[in-house]
């Protein structure tokens, strides 16, 4: 049985220890800053959801904040966490969620401090006593403060956090909520920044990945009001015999719940009796409708606390009943092989940066069908809920990923140790956040992660350490072992490439490799570099006999250059290399997956490799326009 207790207890300790702090105040903060955020009060993991029902309310607080820019750290001690309001010149109106870079003509390379200022009033009602303030992604780190008073910190971008702020939130007063947003791009961060040589940085901003580092408070912030005794976790896992499916309940409740409740899955229901704030069933479900890509099949499960007959609280879970394992060289749904056909995406678009845009999700999932695709991985980060809510209904398998993009183990030791105490905290919260979700099949810890330093700065300096493998061997080993204290059904991988040491790309249950013939690799020669990584996969497969996912792959076309013949950068060369990839892949069948790099064009920073700071590997233009290549799939994949 999945038992619940242990991220809330793993995660407890690691707010002891200061994880959760390590990104905030660690650089330049005062004694007394340090001091007050050493004591955060009630930070929990934001196991479910927040929603409105017959004993819930979600109030939405999106919409126009007060904003200001706090280049030089002052804020603070002007008292900005008091609140403030347009009297002061430098504040200005901010959309929320959305990232603040393209909101402003002077915010787009900004990345320090960012405050925001909003006010709630929640009407009188007694049965809904307590409050939660959820911040759905904040990058990259916050402080949240309600009149004045510290409510807590969390470090991490694009992963939800909460507070519970029962005592700061009277009915029928006017509450002051201000966050600070720290976006600092600093090595000991997840993904890290502002760490290569301070006279010949490679990127503008500084950072080692190929994605523009959006800040700001990208999510909605929600206040969840509950009832005295509610639902806190749920956490289910599906087991099957033949076509009968048992689901695995376990329910924690607020407060060390002793009462009851019960479980009900359309037409089969079991009483829950709660122990010390936990209980867990089994459901049986015969002739069970399964959830696939075929028939993504989703089912409410209804979770109630009751006393006496009297309903004390009611959560409804959407799920999909589905297994997923590796067996041998395959990677198994509902017991039957699957292949992961697709693209990877980025949460990107103009103007809201990395903020959340509900149009521009469904379109990009409208997109990935269009072209034939079954499948992306969230890179390099957990994408939003709406973004899975997506997925599951489509009946499109996701992998999802930690921000653990460019990690590099040549830096310095207490950098590294840092961010293995982010990671191991990310993927806590996006386990608890995403583990009920049918379409996630699978978890990646780490994107490209280098044995040496150099590799990530583009190669332009050598600093290869002996040591690097190692580290990033016992790093890998630690973090692995966390996930799977968590995980106990799906398969995890590591996203590797050419230059991570293959012992950690061992360590996943299948292999993502990230290759790039015909681009990085042997540019303008498709024929040969595509046979080239098909004998390096044949080796690999030889010798690990796992399941391999080709996880990137593709080629930069700028849309509307044509050549022909096809050289780089044009359209038609584009499409045809990644129909000769995918020629090579389909005569191997425990080639698992091929997603193409990427759905979308989308900004980077300013580098000699991005012309006008932009990836353009997208299938589709940034502003989601087909190209040759998108065509060229629809026929391949989607048959017309
Ligand atoms: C891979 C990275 C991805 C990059 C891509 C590229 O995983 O983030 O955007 O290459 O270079 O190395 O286009």
């Amino acid at each position: 049985m999945h038992d619940l207790r242990t991220p809330r207890r793993g995660l407890l300790r690691h707010l002891a220890a200061g994880g959760v702090l390590a990104g905030i105040g660690a650089h330049g903060a005062t004694a007394a800053e340090q001091l007050a955020e050493t004591f955060p009060t009630r930070a929990r993991p934001a196991a479910l959801r927040p929603q409105t029902g017959a004993t819930r309310q979600v109030i939405d607080l999106g919409g126009l904040w007060r904003f200001r820019l706090d280049p030089h750290d002052t804020g603070l001690q002007n008292g900005w966490h008091t609140g403030f309001d347009f009297s002061q010149p430098d504040v200005r109106s901010i959309a929320v969620p959305g990232s603040w870079n393209e909101q402003f003509c002077d915010t787009d390379g900004y990345f320090g401090m960012g405050w925001y200022c909003s006010t709630f009033e929640l009407s009188p009602d007694a049965s809904l006593p307590r409050t939660v303030l959820r911040v759905g992604s904040a990058v990259y780190a916050a402080t949240v403060w309600i009149d004045g008073q510290q409510i807590g910190t969390h470090a991490g971008g694009h992963l939800p956090f909460e507070f519970e702020i029962t005592p700061h939130a009277c009915p029928g007063q006017r509450h002051v909520l201000v966050i600070r947003v720290d976006a600092r791009l600093l090595p000991d961060r997840v993904p890290y920044g502002g760490a290569s040589d301070p006279a010949h940085p490679v990127n503008n901003p500084d950072v080692p990945y190929d994605f523009f580092p959006y800040a700001g408070l990208h999510r909605t912030v929600t206040l969840q009001r509950l009832p005295p005794r509610h639902i806190e976790a749920i956490a289910t896992r599906t087991h099957l015999n033949g076509s009968t499916a048992r689901l695995e309940i376990t329910v924690e409740a607020s407060d060390g719940w002793q009462g009851h409740g019960r479980v009900t899955l359309g037409r089969v229901s079991s009483a829950l009796t709660f122990a010390k704030g936990r209980a867990t069933t089994t459901l049986s479900v015969p002739d069970a409708r399964l959830w696939s890509p075929a028939d993504p099949h989703l089912q409410t499960l209804e979770v109630e606390l009751s006393d006496n007959g009297a309903l004390l609280d009611r959560y409804a879970l959407e799920i999909g009943l589905r297994t997923v394992q590796v067996a041998g060289d395959r990677l198994l749904l509902n017991g039957a092989p699957i292949h992961l056909r697709g693209a990877a995406l980025h949460e990107d678009c103009p103007i809201n940066g990395r903020g959340k845009n509900l149009a521009v999700t469904v379109k990009d999932l409208q997109l990935l069908r269009w072209i034939g695709g079954t499948s992306f991985r969230s890179s390099h980060y957990p994408y939003a809920e709406e973004t899975l809510d997506l997925a599951d209904r489509m009946g499109i398998l996701v992998i999802g990923e930690i921000p653990a993009v460019d990690l590099a183990f040549a830096d310095r030791p207490e950098d590294i140790a840092a961010r293995l105490n982010q990671c191991r905290q990310d993927f806590t919260e996006m386990f608890l956040r995403d583990r009920n979700r049918p379409s996630i099949i699978a978890w990646s810890l780490a994107n490209e992660p280098q044995d040496a330093f150099a590799a990530a700065r583009g190669g332009m300096k050598e600093t290869a350490s002996e040591n690097s493998a190692a580290a990033g061997l016992t790093f890998f080993r630690s973090l692995f072992a966390h996930a799977r204290t968590l995980e106990q059904d799906r398969p995890l991988t590591l996203v590797g490439m050419d230059h991570s040491d293959p012992s950690w790309v061992e360590l996943g249950d299948f292999m993502s490799l990230n290759r790039y013939p015909g681009w990085y690799d042997q540019p303008g020669a498709p024929d040969a570099a595509v046979a080239t990584m098909a004998a390096e996969f044949d080796r690999i497969h030889a010798r690990h006999g796992k399941p391999i996912l080709l996880s990137e792959f593709g080629a930069d076309a700028i849309a509307g250059t044509h050549r022909d013949p096809p050289e780089i950068w044009s359209e038609e060369y584009q499409a045809d290399l990644i129909e000769n990839v995918l020629a090579a892949c389909a005569s191997r069948p425990w080639i698992v997956g091929t997603h193409i790099w990427c759905l979308c064009d989308f900004r980077t920073a300013q580098g000699v490799r991005r012309p006008d700071s932009r990836n353009y590997k997208g299938l589709f233009t940034r502003d989601r326009e087909p190209k040759q290549a998108a065509h060229r799939l629809r026929r391949l994949w989607a048959g017309t």
